[in-house]
C-alpha cells in the first residue's frame, strides 16, 4: 500500500483573559480578544497521526482508540475542507506535486490526559489536527495562518499553535481573515512562571462551552459591559505585565478575569455554574495566601478545575498548602511551563 503520513503533537493552553462568546458561530469569530499561556507539551498534549492513501475508501477518525463519525462533525469537516483546498492550489500550480487533495484519509488522535477532565482537550486536539494536516499536505503557511483554520475547529485551538504567551486577536472582518493567534512572548521569555493543575473533578462538564457561551451572548448584559469596557484595556495591561514579567500585576489581572468570566456565567439566564465548593475553597485559600502580597494566581475555565500560576520559588509551598486542605488524594506527575504538578482535590 502506498501512503503518505504525518504525526505531530500539540500542547494545551490556559487562558488568562478568557474567550467567551461568538459573533459568528460557523466561522467561530469571538466577541472579544483573549490571551493564554501554552503549557509545556512534555506532559499534557494531543498526538495525531494522519495517513492518506489511494487504497482508503472513506475518511475515518479514531479518538483515543474509538472510531467516531467525521460527517456529523461540521467543524472537523471544515478543517479538512480548508486544508484540502489549500493543497489543491499547490497541485494546480505544480504538476509534479503528489495529488493528495483527492485522497481519503485516516486520522488517529489521542490525548495523554483524561479528555473528560475539562483540561482544554479541544484546544490541543484541533491545533494538532490542523498542524498535522499542514505537514501531510506540505502547506506553506505560518502558525498564525494555520491558527485561522484551527479556530474553525474550536476557538481556543487557535492559541495552541504557538508556545509561550499567545493572543487571539478577535479581528473585525466578516470573513474571519483577521481573527488569528499571534505570539506575545516566546516560551523562553518567563521560565520562572509555573502552572499547577488542580483536578477538582474529572467528570464531564454539565454545560458545554459552545452551548454555554451562546446562551451568555443572548442573555447577559454583563457580557456586553465586559466586551466593550473591560477586555480591550485588560488585553493591553496583560501584555505589558507579561513583557515586564510583573507577576503581581499578571496575577491580579488573571484572577480578575477568571472572576468576571464566572460572573458572566452567573449573569446568563438560566445561570451557568462551572465552579463548585472545592473551587471556591481554592479561591479563598489563594486569596488568604496573597494577603501580604500577591504570590499566586488562580484561574478556572468551563469546569471546577483550578490552574494556579506562580513563580517557581512559591510552588512547593502552594503545593503543600493545597495538599494540607485536600489530603488523601493522588498527586500526579509534574506538568507545565517548566514543571507543574497536578493535585487531585
Ligand atoms: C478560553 N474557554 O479562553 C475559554 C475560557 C473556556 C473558558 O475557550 O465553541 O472549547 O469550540 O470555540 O474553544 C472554551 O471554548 O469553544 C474556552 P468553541 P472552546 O480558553
Amino acid at each position: 500500500m502506498t501512503f503518505f503520513e504525518a504525526t505531530c503533537t500539540a500542547p494545551v493552553n490556559i487562558a488568562v483573559v478568557k474567550y467567551w462568546g461568538k459573533r459568528d458561530t460557523s466561522l467561530i469569530l469571538p466577541t472579544n480578544s483573549s490571551l493564554s499561556v501554552t503549557l509545556s507539551q512534555d506532559q499534557l498534549h494531543s498526538k495525531t497521526t494522519i495517513r492518506a492513501s489511494a487504497d482508503f475508501t472513506s475518511d475515518r477518525l479514531w479518538l483515543n482508540g474509538i472510531e467516531e463519525s467525521i460527517e456529523k462533525n461540521k467543524r472537523l469537516v471544515a478543517c479538512l475542507r480548508e486544508t484540502r483546498a489549500l493543497r489543491a492550489q499547490i497541485e494546480a500550480k505544480d504538476e509534479s506535486a503528489p495529488k493528495l487533495s483527492g485522497l481519503k484519509i485516516h486520522i488517529c488522535s489521542e490525548n495523554n490526559f483524561p479528555t473528560a477532565a475539562g483540561l482544554a482537550s479541544s484546544a490541543s486536539g484541533y491545533a494538532c489536527l490542523v498542524y498535522t494536516l499542514s505537514k501531510l499536505f506540505e502547506l506553506p503557511l505560518n502558525a498564525s495562518d494555520l491558527s485561522i483554520v484551527a479556530r474553525q475547529g474550536s476557538g481556543s485551538a487557535c492559541r495552541s499553535l504557538f508556545g509561550g504567551f499567545v493572543a487571539w486577536e478577535m479581528g473585525e472582518k466578516e470573513d474571519g481573515s483577521d481573527s488569528r493567534a499571534v505570539q506575545v512572548a516566546p516560551e523562553t521569555h518567563w521560565p520562572d512562571l509555573q502552572a499547577l493543575i488542580c483536578v477538582v473533578s474529572d467528570e464531564k462538564k454539565g454545560t458545554s462551552s459552545t452551548e454555554g457561551m451562546q446562551l451568555t451572548v443572548k442573555t447577559s448584559a454583563l457580557l456586553q459591559h465586559r466586551i466593550k469596557n473591560v477586555v480591550p484595556k485588560r488585553m493591553e495591561e496583560m501584555i505589558a505585565a507579561i513583557h515586564n514579567k510583573d507577576f503581581p500585576r499578571f496575577a491580579e489581572l488573571t484572577m480578575q478575569d477568571s472572576n468576571q468570566f464566572h460572573a458572566v456565567c452567573l449573569d446568563t439566564y438560566p445561570p451557568i455554574f462551572y465552579m463548585n465548593d472545592i473551587s471556591r475553597a481554592i479561591i479563598r485559600i489563594i486569596s488568604e495566601y496573597n494577603k501580604d502580597g500577591i504570590k499566586a494566581a488562580y484561574t478556572f475555565d468551563a469546569g471546577p478545575n483550578a490552574v494556579i500560576y506562580a513563580p517557581q520559588q512559591n510552588m512547593r509551598e502552594i503545593y503543600a498548602i493545597l495538599s494540607h486542605y485536600f489530603p488523601g488524594h493522588a498527586f500526579e506527575d509534574s506538568l507545565g511551563l517548566k514543571k507543574n504538578d497536578t493535585v487531585h482535590a
